[in-house]
């Protein structure tokens, strides 16, 4: 799809991005077999194959890859990722929540099988993550970090916060709305989890302390940059799509960086924090950094 191209891509950023997405579909296929509770597996199962681009496992494997470990041994990690994102999304589009009917284009979780079908696939989703986690074969020190890292993401320092303070912000006027106050709820709800998944990928690939840090500076941009873009995307589809219905009213009380500081400071923000990103990664093997710059602008250059 043109989702994936990329101007500046001289490695063939798109076949990578297919290569990887393939390796952690077949991963997760087998960790989430067809079983009883067949409703519940059946519920997880179509939220986790509805679609998704695969970005943070992808980055959890290129994080691995970037401080020498083998693709592999990221492979559990990549996939418990990706079921944490997946029960962030079922319970973000609950009615008590964000009340989506549509993800990707499809009915959403609690609209096929039922509230009380998702809330439970979401908590399985939650549970099964840690425990395929520990199918890692790594050290029992790693580990610990690991699973530390994949927590902190999920709970009052990561998802939960992000969302809450999003919620309690809901209808606010954007003149009485920090942009610290929207930062944290990007840092939060999306930066988090990326970077968990980068910083995860770098301890099971054996970076040191120094190469982990950089990595996990780099994650915190490409999570911002990742959130600045998608707010351009609303704000810009929202005034091309006036008069459909669809979406409008969500995006119409929505905190966005262009309502807050403008689209042409939000623009240049994105092209900031793309430098940024890549000038944390300086001093990697040049051949491996080239997966994560492109990953980097597909994420500023994306236009859906
Ligand atoms: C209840 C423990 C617990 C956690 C959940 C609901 C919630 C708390 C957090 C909300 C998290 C959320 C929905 C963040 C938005 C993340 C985001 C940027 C989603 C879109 O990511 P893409 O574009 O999605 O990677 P695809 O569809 O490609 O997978």
């Amino acid at each position: 799809s043109t989702q994936i191209e990329n101007k500046e891509d001289d490695f063939g950023f798109k076949p990578y991005m297919i290569r990887k997405a393939e390796t952690i579909n077949r991963a997760l296929d087998k960790a989430i077999p067809l079983i009883e509770p067949l409703n519940i597996y059946k519920a997880m199962r179509y939220t986790i194959f509805a679609g998704g681009k695969r970005v943070r496992p992808i980055l959890c494997l290129a994080a691995c890859e970037l401080v020498g470990g083998g693709e592999r041994s990221a492979i559990p990690a990549a996939c418990s990722v990706e079921m944490i994102h997946t029960m962030s999304l079922i319970k973000d589009d609950l009615p008590c929540m964000d009340n989506d009917d549509l993800r990707r284009g499809k009915p959403t979780t609690h609209k096929v099988f039922g509230e009380s079908v998702a809330i439970l696939s979401g908590g399985a989703l939650l549970a099964l993550a840690f425990e395929h986690l520990t199918e890692a074969d790594v050290s029992s020190k790693k580990m610990v970090r690991v699973v530390k890292e994949l927590a902190k993401s999920i709970g009052t320092k990561g998802l939960v916060a992000g969302q809450a303070m999003d919620l309690s912000s809901e209808g606010l006027d954007p003149n009485d709305f920090r942009l610290e106050d929207l930062e944290y709820i990007h840092v939060h709800k999306t930066g988090a989890l990326l970077e968990a998944s980068a910083v995860i990928g770098a301890v099971i690939g054996g970076g040191s302390e120094e190469e982990i840090e950089k990595v996990r500076s780099f994650a915190r941009c490409i999570g911002l940059l990742f959130q600045v873009v998608d707010d351009i995307l609303d704000e810009t589809k929202s005034s091309e799509e006036l008069g459909k219905t669809a979406g409008k009213d969500k995006v119409a009380g929505k905190l966005t960086y262009p309502r807050v500081i403008g689209l042409e400071k939000s623009k240049e923000f994105v092209k900031k924090l793309n430098r940024d990103a890549r000038e944390h990664l300086q001093g990697f093997d040049e051949d491996k950094v080239k997966p994560l710059i492109a990953l980097t602008n597909f994420i500023a250059n994306r236009n859906n």
